[in-house]
């Protein structure tokens, strides 16, 4: 979804970094019982143009590790009344984290916030996750889905190792979860190749993916 026009303030500020100014607008409109989703939407597209800004030279790495403290800031605010909102049962349990060898975590941490604040128990694992630990808290806590997250190239051998360990695991205890791989150079190929069941480049997208999985389910 993206932000209405008369929105963009938001989604600007977050691109431009301004965190006392976005953190202000977010209390205001909480104030005011604005939508606390349309808020997190915009705030996700403030995201994606810090992200664009990155490729184009305009940021540094700085820049972008700015931009998810901003956005860890602003969910703090906003998750506590979602929770409020939200209905005592859980949408669903989602187990993600970095595969090993990894330890880039600022894409799967916007994930995990998001889920979270959609109402979905997430268990986060961290990063460089070996392949065991992924399919031992797999048999322990049966989610209904897992989420791999993977920004370097060696991070899709990984990716394959940890998917085809997790699908033994999960014959063996008989459960059934579909496979979700995230981060930026994930495409459609290595989506195949790794034996993934879906992949997203955003954040957003997957919560929404999660949502429409689980209704198929119930
Ligand atoms: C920040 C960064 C770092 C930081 C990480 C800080 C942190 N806490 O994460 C630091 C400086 C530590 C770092 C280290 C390294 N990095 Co680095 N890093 C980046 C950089 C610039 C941005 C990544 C990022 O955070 N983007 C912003 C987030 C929001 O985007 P995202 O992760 O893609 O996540 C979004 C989606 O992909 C999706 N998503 C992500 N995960 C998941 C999971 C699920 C389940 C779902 C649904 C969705 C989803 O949702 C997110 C939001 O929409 C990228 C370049 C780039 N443009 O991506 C290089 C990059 C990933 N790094 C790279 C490299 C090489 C390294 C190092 C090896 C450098 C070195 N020589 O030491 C080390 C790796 C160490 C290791 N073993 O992991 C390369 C990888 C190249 C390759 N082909 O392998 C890149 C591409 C830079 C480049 N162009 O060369 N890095």
């Amino acid at each position: 979804m993206k932000a209405r026009k008369s929105d963009q303030q938001l989604v600007h500020l977050l691109a431009d970094l301004e965190e006392e100014a976005v953190l202000k607008i977010v209390r205001q409109r909480i104030d005011v019982g604005d939508d606390l989703m349309q808020i997190l939407e915009e705030c996700n597209e403030g995201m994606q143009l810090v992200g664009q800004r990155y490729e184009q030279g305009e940021y540094y790495i700085a820049g972008l590790i700015m931009s998810g403290e901003i956005f860890r800031e602003v969910v703090e605010l906003v998750q506590p009344l979602l929770v409020m909102k939200a209905e005592k049962k859980s949408s669903g349990r989602i187990l993600v984290g970095t595969v090993s060898g990894d330890i880039h975590d600022i894409g799967k941490n916007m994930v995990g916030m998001l889920l979270t604040c959609y109402g979905f128990t997430v268990i986060d694992l961290g990063v460089d996750v070996p392949p065991a630990e992924f399919a031992d808290k797999a048999a322990e806590i049966k989610p209904d889905i897992v989420g791999l997250s993977g920004l370097i190239t060696a991070s899709f051998e990984m990716m394959k190792e940890t998917i085809s360990v997790l699908r033994v695991e999960a014959a063996k205890n008989k459960l059934s979860f579909p496979i979700l791989i995230g981060g930026g150079m994930i495409d459609d190929q290595v989506c195949q190749y790794v034996g993934a069941d879906y992949w997203l480049k955003d954040a957003m997208a997957g919560v929404r993916l999660c949502q429409s999985l689980l209704t198929e389910h119930q």
